[in-house]
């Protein structure tokens, strides 16, 4: 137990949270047993006086804390490069083996000090960081505190590269302001890539300034007949900024040549026969297809895939490329051949549903595993020709799947998804021949054929998103179901205080007050 000294009388023993309680669980930590930190009213957060990433960073951390502490938190640059007393986010110093991503946090009575080779570590540091402090601390009005931080240090580095989220907003569209709540309760996990599905038969979701109805017509419905929306270039570029402020690379995807009724509504032109079907509000898959033989449509695809390329500073564009029961085979391979060269020569890597292995993958291209077999010899075969595979097995990541037969929201198609079969499989051997060098990493997927609210959204995704996101992050080393249901627990609380609408799933251990 520990009693924060000096300055708040009204302070109640607070056990720290150990650094076990850590989602994704840490690489390597050393706890010291009896040291504590306590955040307090005359407590200063030092940054890297060289970097304006890293003051951004500590300014994102006291915006934080101020709002549940009601400290004043001045955020200053660090003179040198010993820690002063109080909490100290540094470029310096960080062991070279945690990489790009990975921190060393240290904890000792007087000073918190995070150190990062670039600023993508200090941001995973600090959300360590985040999860050592009790619940209260995501609070946003003033809690009485105290505001304890476990002694010790983290050496802490990710297993995959690509940790990421899908969200589903073109079956049910939703506004930026519930993408940007997303991305902060996904950052709170590590994950750093959000791939954002913005093209389905049932809606087109981002404005193309050459090809106008698209987004205006195409995007004025949505599953079940609603309004629909979509995001105006200015919104997409905000939110790509505020992901970017957590350290997040959005993903769009415009799938094609399937699930494109949407578009084929918009310009009959893109319609083999030239008529334009009516919009589609339903859920089948499967029936819709870009006319693959018109010259026309690669001048489209040229279009659309110029105006989102020049607003994604992220590597990546999807091209979708799934379902395409409505191309003939050949037909398919020609024509993800030929998007996989428009794509490449706006300066972007393809990745596709792994259905695009069976076109001629570019050396680059990346497969999106979402099958429900652990075998697959077309995707084997590709990964053992150096494709790079993301791992997203339906029937384990699949966010849309009900957690079980009583589950009112969701699918179950690939069956139903407990939290244990969410986290019981490793990405880096789940795929025979698809060994974890042959993995980028895993992606959480959310459609939303059954989704249509934040509210929603979170049910879904918690606590699933957490377990994708350790299989992600954590050595499999780290891997034991008991020790994880305790410390998935442990979010229980802070998802309380943060309001997020999480399922209570049985199979987790959660502590009173979640
Ligand atoms: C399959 S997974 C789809 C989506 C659906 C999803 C529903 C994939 C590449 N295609 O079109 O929304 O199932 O679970």
């Amino acid at each position: 137990m520990w009693t924060a000294g000096g300055g708040n009388a009204a302070q109640a023993a607070v056990t720290p949270v150990p650094f076990s309680s850590v989602v994704p669980a840490v690489a390597s930590s050393t706890p010291a047993a009896g040291v504590t930190y306590g955040i307090g009213a005359t407590t200063t957060i030092y940054t890297d006086s060289s970097s304006t990433a890293a003051a951004a960073i500590g300014g994102y951390l006291a915006a934080i804390l101020r709002g549940s502490t009601g400290y004043p938190l001045p955020v200053t640059a660090a003179t040198g490069s010993a820690p002063a007393a109080g909490i100290s986010l540094l470029l310096s110093g960080a062991p070279s083996s945690v990489g790009d991503q990975g921190y060393q946090l240290d904890v000792t009575a007087t000073s918190v000090v995070v150190r990062a080779n670039q600023p993508a570590g200090l941001f995973a540091g600090v959300q360590t960081l985040r999860q050592l402090l009790p619940p209260a601390a995501e609070s946003t009005t003033v809690q009485p505190g105290p505001w304890p931080v476990a002694g010790g240090r983290v050496v802490d580095s990710p297993r995959f590269g690509y940790r990421g989220a899908m969200l589903d907003v073109a079956r049910h569209f939703f506004p930026v302001a519930t993408v940007k709540r997303y991305i902060d309760e996904i950052a709170l996990y590590k994950v750093n890539y959000l791939h954002l599905h913005l093209s389905d038969d049932q809606g087109w979701r981002i404005a193309v300034n050459s090809r106008p109805n698209l987004a205006v017509y195409g995007g004025s419905t949505a599953v079940g007949g609603g309004p629909g929306g979509y995001y105006t270039q200015d919104d997409y570029r905000q939110i790509v900024a505020y992901a970017a402020s957590r350290y997040i690379t959005i993903v769009p995807e415009i799938d094609m040549p399937g699930h494109t009724n949407a578009a084929l509504a918009s310009y009959a032109e893109l319609n083999c026969d030239g008529v334009a079907p009516p919009l589609y509000t339903g859920t089948d898959v499967g029936f819709s297809s870009l006319c693959t033989s018109k010259e026309l449509t690669y001048t489209f695809i040229d279009q659309v895939v110029g105006e989102l390329a020049a607003l994604t500073p992220g590597p990546y564009l999807h091209i979708g490329g799934d379902e395409a029961q409505s191309t003939q085979p050949a037909d398919y391979a020609a024509f993800i051949n030929r998007v996989q060269q428009i794509v490449a020569a706006h300066g972007k890597t393809v990745v596709g549903w792994h259905d695009v292995v069976n076109a001629t993958p570019l050396p680059s291209t990346v497969a999106q595993f979402w099958g429900t077999t652990t075998r697959n010899s077309a995707v084997s075969a590709a990964a053992q020709r150096g494709t790079k595979v993301l791992m997203s097995p339906a029937n384990r990541a699949y966010l849309d799947m009900k957690y079980n037969s009583r589950t009112t929201l969701g699918q179950n198609w690939a069956g139903v998804i407990d939290v244990k079969t969410a986290y019981g499989w490793d990405p880096g051997a789940y795929l025979s021949g698809v060994g974890e060098s042959s993995v980028l990493g895993v992606e959480a997927p959310l459609w939303t054929e059954t989704i249509t609210s934040l509210a929603d959204v979170e049910y879904m995704a918690f606590p699933r998103l957490p377990a994708i996101a350790e299989l992600g992050w954590s050595p499999y080393a780290t891997h034991d179901w008991t020790a994880f249901k305790t410390r998935l627990g442990a979010q229980g609380p802070r998802w309380h205080v943060m309001g997020l609408n999480y399922y209570h799933s049985t199979q987790v251990t959660w502590p009173a007050g979640s």
